[in-house]
């Protein structure tokens, strides 16, 4: 009966004026009942034992009446004399191995747990669930010990997953700051693999308290999380299944080739808005650039406009350029906005590695956003998968400028990073470079194409960031594929424009590149295809240069 438990959408109810209101707790509960929560726990810190027990009585006969278990927060006297399904154990309640002599095996026994030490604990004691967090700042409970963020949270279930049986078959739920705004996204973030033979151990379900218990209509609220716990976020809405290699190298590369000229097609067509966060030294040129490929630029840095640009169907561009706290907070409200739209968005962390600022505001950026596509130079995808919990084996070194700096790691040490980066953050991972490597985890390739007046002028990465953007609003279904276009584009242009006669050197390269964009975009829409692309497929790509801590 225990192992039937539905764990995916967790009520937890508080009995406070901020949060209840005026309202009457049982008949909240029983809203949300109807909307579709799977388990209840009543929390009520504040309550004389009489009152706790007449209201779990009360609760007991709704949950009992929609099939739902409910656990009693703290009080296992309380859960004896309702005769509910169990409790819930924070770390300074009594303890777990206690609880479970008093309650019996039948009865469900959850633990609060932040930590990978007090998750272990928390199984070997018997719990059936753990509650991780807190996952994000709340009002609802000021008090709670580490805020873990969805890196946190990861790390514990992949202990668990690397554990013994009862570990890897505990149930799972988070817990802190969980909404309908960030609900699919949480989701999806926390079923990171971190390798591509080891299927990640999923979190079962989400725990709130104000998203239901303080929202305006409990019922319409909980069907409505229900209804995006099952269904994929917006930002997966029109992926099509990625296709898996085709039997030889040469037909791999025509297919990708085929699919590129289609996309530069697509770009011309829709003509979709590249909405760029992007710093002062390249806006000018970001623009120049999304219109020369036959894309909408919109240069906006300020994040109350982005909900409105979300809805028509562009990309974002997400430029760490110049960070200040304002950027950041601009950033996350922004990225928020797209998430839930569903459009893409490129990160580009420039200059992530430089500076402890730059490093923190990466993480900080991970933990409270999907990337779709995340491009940068060798030092840069470093930085972020360092924010990506990752530890670098091998030569690392510290990076100065905005520049790329000298390459540290071999070509099949890149497709490895590349690829286990974007395995756990499920996206696409561009490693600029002389070489280019890109991956989703699943199929890596590599560009050779590119000039290198690209390194001697200001803001080729940024606009790089700004072209892909557009290959990704045109062209949904593929991404990768689509980003390969971009760069092919990008590149190809680059090498184009450096052939040409009037071009003497990196300041007459800047027009005649505008130029090669614009000219290359129109005769590969209309029916041509990419000529010279230099694409190869990755087979086997490593593992063990990024591990995870
Ligand atoms: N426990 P909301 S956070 C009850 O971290 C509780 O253990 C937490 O409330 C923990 O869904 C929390 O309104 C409150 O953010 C969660």
């Amino acid at each position: 009966m225990k192992d039937q438990v539905d764990y995916s959408l967790y009520l937890v109810t508080d009995s406070t004026e901020a949060i209840l209101g005026s309202r009457d707790l049982v008949q909240v509960v029983e809203q949300a009942l109807i909307g579709g929560v799977t388990i209840v726990q009543y929390r009520d810190k504040t309550s004389d034992t009489g009152v706790l027990i007449s209201t779990a009585k009360a609760l007991h006969e709704k949950c009992k009446a929609h099939n739902i278990p409910l656990l009693i927060n703290d009080r296992v006297d309380v859960a004896l004399a309702v005769g509910c399904e169990g409790v819930h154990l924070g770390q300074d309640d009594m303890n777990v191995s206690e609880a479970r002599n008093l309650l019996g095996n039948d009865k469900i026994i959850g633990a609060t747990v932040s930590s990978i030490e007090e998750a272990r604990i928390a199984v070997e004691r018997g719990a059936d669930y753990l509650g991780i967090g807190t996952l994000y700042a709340t009002n609802t409970k000021k008090n709670t010990k580490d805020i873990i963020g969805i890196n946190g949270i990861r790390k514990i279930l992949k202990s668990l997953n690397d554990g013994n049986e009862a570990e890897k078959k505990v149930k799972t739920v988070c817990i802190g700051g969980v909404n309908a705004s960030n609900l699919q996204r949480i989701t999806h973030q926390l079923h990171a693999p971190s390798s591509p033979s080891t299927q990640p151990k999923p979190i079962d379900g989400v725990a709130v308290v104000s998203a239901i218990i303080g929202a305006p209509d409990p019922k319409t609220a909980s069907s409505h999380l229900s209804k995006l716990l099952h269904s994929p976020p917006p930002f997966k809405a029109h992926s099509t299944e990625p296709h898996f290699w085709l039997e030889s190298n040469a037909q791999e590369i025509t297919h990708v080739l085929s699919f590129a000229s289609l996309a530069t097609k697509s770009v011309r067509e829709k003509s979709p808005l590249s909405h760029n966060m992007t710093n002062l030294v390249v806006q000018n040129f970001a623009a120049n650039v999304a219109l020369c490929i036959g894309a909408s630029p919109i240069m906006a840095n300020y994040a109350a406009e982005a909900p409105d640009l979300a809805r028509l169907g562009g990309a974002l561009v997400v430029n760490m350029g110049t960070v200040t706290p304002d950027g950041l907070a601009n950033f996350k409200q922004a990225i928020n906005a797209y998430n839930l739209a569903g459009g893409p968005i490129i990160l580009d962390p420039v200059g992530a590695g430089a500076t402890s600022v730059r490093r923190s505001a990466v993480a900080e950026l991970l933990n409270n956003g999907y990337f779709d596509l995340i491009k940068g130079n060798e030092r840069e995808i470093l930085a972020v998968a360092s924010a990506s919990g990752f530890s670098v084996s091998g030569p690392t070194s510290q990076q100065r400028g905005v520049d790329s700096g000298t390459a540290v790691y071999t070509l099949p040490q890149k497709a490895s990073i590349v690829s286990t980066l974007a395995l756990r953050e499920r996206c696409i991972v561009l490693m600029t470079g002389a070489t280019d490597v890109i991956s989703d985890g699943n199929r890596t390739y590599t560009i050779s194409n590119g000039h290198a007046y690209l390194g001697m002028i200001t803001g080729s990465g940024c606009t790089l960031g700004t072209t892909l953007s557009a290959y990704l609003a045109a062209n949904q279904g593929d991404k990768l594929l689509a980003a390969i276009a971009g760069v092919l584009h990008y590149e190809i242009a680059a090498e184009e424009a450096s052939r040409r006669e009037d071009v003497k050197g990196p300041g007459t390269f800047v027009p005649a590149f505008l130029d090669e964009l614009y000219r290359l975009g129109v005769k590969v829409a209309g029916d041509g295809e990419w000529e010279g692309a230099r694409v190869e497929c990755v087979k086997d790509v490593g593992e063990g240069v990024l591990v995870l801590d």
